[in-house]
């Protein structure tokens, strides 16, 4: 065995020579593991192995480029210099991949002359998703081997794709039981049969495929112009495979390493590798030790059967925990559980699961009108209405019929977790679990930690979080947490922006350019405008009072800021709306005037950031990527721009506070009072994220 650097290996198995990567915790392709690679290389070239065999340890191949390494000094050898080892060795060279080969490791992979994998390998070149394109070639061999449509989809989504798949479609050539034997085995004969040490990059007929289609470019574009809107890697990813189709591979490289660069450099992929470590970082939890012991949720209770409950119930049943779901009466809960069948058959449908599991999911779902069957549950999550006498009832209730060790979970998006947790003798067993809707697509969990909740009942929830696939971020008790209490803010501004004479129109228009899917009237529609208005004590004195009085009550009967198209449900701005609210600003005294775009936008997000400082010196949030990890992922905030707290860094903190003071001396309000944190990091130089 030689070592060769501090993170690969060489080592013998008889005449085939193995170099292995131990880089934990994903083989990242850090500096002394490409240094390792290409010594590796040359010295199984040179020695007498026949074949050569690159494999990792641990729990994966290699994931990618070391991220972390991005934007700093330049150490070792280039990855290509690496690639070039490979594919010109004169030896078999087999890559073995168990785990995921994502990024720069399925790059690496493609330089081998064949590639095994285990039935459980997944492959992906997810760079886009960091805002950025496969920089080491990937752009231009993964055509080669897939064709231009497969190469199209996995690079423009990121996503990935199971070894049966990848066996199918040429990427791996053997799929295999235990992997470092099948891989020798595979190498091993290809030495001595002398199978042909083909390089993916001479390989040219899957591109040519392409010219039966002319428009398969422009169709491709199209299809994935709304997923995409604002962000760059996905077009940069595409323009890629065009060079592939009309060059050479060596000019198709030139302008990969071209638009890899202008990415790499851009304020886009900054904002986005910001954004990947802000997700992870939101999982440690400073004074709640990581191997913390959790309860073991085997069976999950939830009371609701509505839009919330049995969604969140389809997230337990998605991963095979056992769901009780609780009802007032049977009609209301097989109305509920009739939706979530529905909900299972449309993506049985779609094909994004197998028809099977809607049967298979439904039998994990027990429905129950009594809620002494939440007894034997290991947790329980309610979700009724946003009520604190009902939640307290409630509370005790299950204070009374859960097992001791039990977790007590609030689905509240706005209530006070300690107050709720007061109802039983238990406060350190009761937590906040906010999920957004729709509550089985929506990926954010704002955990609210009461001031009692014990570290066993938060680690629990934070990892029962991520096993039903969320992004947890753990918040502290205040009105509305992280996300909703800064959305309140924003929409303080919105009302009275378009009462001093902008409209709901141009208010959502900024926002959706600014890379929101919808501005606050579109969501306002989209809510219902009804929600919480009763007719008997509305008095026209707001904008919402009169546009209930007139029948208006959003997308649910067509008719609200816009009015809808009843087939196609296509908004068009109202000028009867329009005309409503002025008459009823000017019958205010409220004076009319043109309001801009860029006012809009800093009346819109200032107080936002103002207020999401405020979370921070109060604590509420732990740290403020946090809050960026709440906004991105609960609220539609563009990855591409950080969240709001990276947001404000990047216009300047300065810039934000002097705007904040211009802003709350003419207005007025509390939500403009400048937060001390805020303006001390203005000040200090400091920064939000
Ligand atoms: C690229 O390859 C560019 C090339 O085309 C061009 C080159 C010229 N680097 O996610 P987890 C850390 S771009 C550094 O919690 P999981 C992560 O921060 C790259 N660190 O685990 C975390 O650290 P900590 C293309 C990385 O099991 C720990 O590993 N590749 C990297 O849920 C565990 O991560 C990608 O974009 C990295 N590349 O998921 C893949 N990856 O414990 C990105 C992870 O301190 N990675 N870390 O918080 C992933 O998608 C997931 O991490 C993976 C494992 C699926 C691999």
């Amino acid at each position: 065995m030689t070592e060769l650097t501090e993170s690969v290996r060489l080592e013998m198995r008889d005449d085939v020579a193995l170099v292995i990567v131990n880089n934990p915790p994903v083989n990242a392709l850090s500096h002394h593991v490409r240094q390792g690679l290409l010594d590796g290389m040359h010295q199984a070239a040179q020695n007498e192995a026949v074949a050569v065999v690159l494999i990792c340890d641990g729990r994966t191949f290699i994931a990618g480029a070391d991220i972390s390494e991005f934007g700093g000094e330049r150490l070792g050898p280039d990855l290509p210099e690496v690639q070039d080892a490979m594919e010109n060795c004169p030896k078999p060279v087999v890559a073995a991949i168990h785990g995921t080969a994502l990024g720069g490791g399925l790059e690496v992979a493609l330089c081998a002359h064949y590639r095994v994998a285990v039935e459980s390998a997944k492959f992906g070149l997810p760079e886009v998703k960091l805002g950025l394109l496969p920089g080491a070639g990937g752009t231009q061999r993964l055509p080669r081997v897939t064709g231009v449509p497969k190469a199209l989809q996995m690079m423009t989504s990121g996503d990935q794709i199971g070894a049966s798949e990848a066996l199918m479609c040429g990427l791996v050539d053997q799929v295999v039981e235990d992997l470092e034997t099948g891989a020798i085995a595979l190498a091993r004969k290809a030495a001595h049969e002398g199978w042909p040490l083909t390089k993916i990059r001479d390989r040219n007929e899957k591109l040519q495929e392409t010219e039966s289609d002319p428009d398969l470019f422009s169709n491709f574009r199209k299809s994935i112009a709304r997923k995409t809107r604002g962000f760059l890697a996905p077009e940069y990813n595409v323009q890629c495979v065009e060079a592939a189709i009309s060059g050479t591979f060596e000019e198709g490289l030139a302008a990969e390493r071209r638009l890899f660069t202008d990415l790499m450099t851009g304020s886009q992929s900054g904002a986005q590798r910001y954004y990947f470590f802000a997700e992870r970082a939101a999982n440690k939890i400073p004074d709640v030790p990581r191997d913390t012991p959790v309860v073991d949720v085997q069976h999950c209770g939830v009371l609701g059967a509505g839009t919330m409950g049995g969604g969140i119930a389809m997230n337990f049943a998605n991963v095979g925990i056992a769901v009780t779901i609780v009802e007032r009466d049977q009609e209301s809960l097989d109305r509920g559980l009739a939706v979530v069948r529905k909900n299972y058959e449309r993506s049985a449908s779609r094909g994004s699961i197998a028809p099977e599991d809607v049967d298979r999911r439904m039998a994990l779902i027990t429905g129950s009108i009594d809620k002494n069957d939440f007894a034997g549950c290991d947790m329980v999550i309610e979700a009724v209405f946003e009520d604190m006498e009902l939640k307290k009832t409630i509370f005790a209730e299950l204070d009374a019929i859960c097992r001791q060790g039990a977790v007590l979970a609030s689905n509240t998006s706005a209530l006070d977790v300690n107050e709720i947790a007061s109802a039983t003798s238990r406060p350190q067993s009761v937590i906040g679990m906010h999920f957004f809707s729709p509550a089985n697509v929506m990926k954010m969990l704002e955990v609210v930690r009461g001031d009692k909740t014990s570290d066993t009942v938060i680690q629990t929830a934070m990892t029962i979080a991520k096993k039903i696939a969320k992004v947890p971020v753990l918040v502290g008790v205040c009105h509305g947490f992280v996300g909703n209490r800064m959305l309140f803010m924003r929409r303080i501004e919105a009302d009275k922006m378009v009462l001093e004479g902008a409209t709901p129109d141009q208010v959502d228009r900024v926002l959706f350019d600014f890379g929101f899917p919808m501005g606050p009237f579109a969501m306002s529609d989209l809510a219902g405008l009804d929600i919480g208005w009763k007719a008997e004590n509305s008095k026209s004195d707001s904008v919402r009072d009169i546009m209930n009085e007139s029948g208006r009550k959003g997308q649910k009967n067509g008719r609200g800021y816009y009015t809808y198209d009843p087939d196609t449900r296509a908004a068009t701005p109202d000028p009867d709306v329009v005309a409503m609210i002025r008459e009823f600003a000017v019958g205010r005294g409220i004076e009319q005037r043109e309001v801009t775009d860029q006012e809009v936008l800093e009346r819109c997000l200032y107080p936002m950031v103002n207020e999401g400082a405020k979370i921070l010196e109060e604590g509420i949030a732990i740290r403020g990527s946090d809050i960026d990890v709440v906004w991105v992922n609960g609220y539609g905030w563009p990855m591409y721009r950080g969240g709001p707290m990276y947001w404000a860094d990047e216009v300047g903190l300065t810039e934000v506070v002097a705007s904040i003071k211009d802003y709350g001396e003419r207005l007025g309000g509390a939500h403009w009072k400048l937060s001390p944190l805020l303006e001390r990091l203005a000040t200090e130089g400091g920064s939000l994220h």
